[in-house]
This record gives C-alpha cells, sequence and structure tokens, in this order.
C-alpha cells in the first residue's frame, strides 16, 4: 500500500533548449537516471505558442512570461525541447532536489542547475536548463499537455 513516505508519483521532466544546445542531454539524462526513477516517456519536441502559454499560464503577467514563453519555444538557441516523464516514490521532490534552485546562481553545485545553468549576461534570463513540475497536481496536468497517454510505456 502507498504511503506519503512512498508516494508513486508522475513528473513532467523537460530539457530546455539551452541544455539541448550545449549538448547536455545525455548528461542530465544520466543525473535523472541515477536517481532510480523510471523514465516511461521521451521525446524531442518543437514547442508551439500554444503550448508554451498553456505549459506557463500560472506565470502569465509576470515581467518575465513574454521572455520565458519565447525562450521555450527555442527562440534564443534551438527549437529543440526534449520532453520526458519520470515516474517512481516520491518523485517530484526526489528530482527538484536534484534539478536545484530556480535562480541557478543559488543552486547547489551538485544539481543540474548548479552545474548547467546560468543567468545570461546580457538578457538577465534564468537559463535553467531543466523543468520540473511542482507537485502531483501539475505533473498530471503537465503530462497531460505534452504527452499522449499511448506515448507512456510504465
Ligand atoms: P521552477 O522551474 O524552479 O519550478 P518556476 O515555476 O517558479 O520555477 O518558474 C518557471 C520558470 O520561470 C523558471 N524555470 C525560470 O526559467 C523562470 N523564472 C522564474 N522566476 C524567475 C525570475 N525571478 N526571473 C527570471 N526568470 C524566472
Amino acid at each position: 500500500m502507498s504511503n506519503a513516505a512512498t508516494k508513486e508519483e508522475q513528473a513532467l521532466v523537460l530539457i530546455k533548449p539551452d541544455a539541448v544546445s550545449k549538448s547536455l542531454t545525455g548528461n542530465i539524462i544520466t543525473m535523472l537516471d541515477s536517481t532510480g526513477l523510471k523514465m516511461v516517456g521521451a521525446k524531442v519536441v518543437k514547442v508551439s505558442k500554444k503550448l508554451a502559454e498553456t505549459h506557463y499560464a500560472e506565470h502569465k503577467g509576470k515581467p518575465f512570461f513574454n521572455s520565458l514563453i519565447e525562450f521555450i519555444m527555442g527562440e534564443k538557441y534551438t527549437p529543440r525541447v526534449v520532453a520526458m516523464v519520470y515516474q517512481g516514490p516520491n518523485a517530484i521532490k526526489v528530482l527538484r532536489k536534484l534539478a536545484g534552485n530556480t535562480n541557478p546562481e543559488d543552486a547547489e553545485f551538485n544539481t543540474i542547475r548548479g552545474k548547467y545553468g546560468r543567468i545570461n549576461s546580457k538578457t538577465k534570463e534564468f537559463e535553467n536548463a531543466v523543468h520540473i513540475s511542482d507537485s502531483p497536481e501539475s505533473g498530471k496536468r503537465e503530462i497531460a499537455l505534452w504527452f499522449r497517454p499511448e506515448e507512456l510505456v510504465e
């Protein structure tokens, strides 16, 4: 039986255009896999404006919203995002710890963002390499946006 300590969860993981452009996809997947969580879906996506705005709907109105949309659509780097679903006990907590702080300057060095993120000195944008769902509920919402059920192999 599942309980709070060993909750089976799914999280959407995106490797963002900055990290894909820097050929960091393999390194990041190695770090993700080293958690012992299971990758149950993966693909390369060219993100439409509609998908970008729906995915980041909670940030609508914030000063960084437009640049966030342009960034995930690949207008600064490449239009390739690697979208994945990871599953396992406490997946959200485990993956967000591995990702590190949203601000890459504040992320611990052994996290994905600590190793591979930066603040762009010209645009001041966070180029923080990955997105991870922040709760089981947003995981469900986001996975339904990015994947069809038959694309997940559990
Ligand atoms: P996280 O990705 O750590 O869950 P969110 O959901 O608060 O962070 O923010 C989504 C994305 O918006 C971040 N990954 C980052 O790229 C960008 N972002 C968040 N806060 C800021 C900020 N204060 N300045 C610039 N960009 C931000």
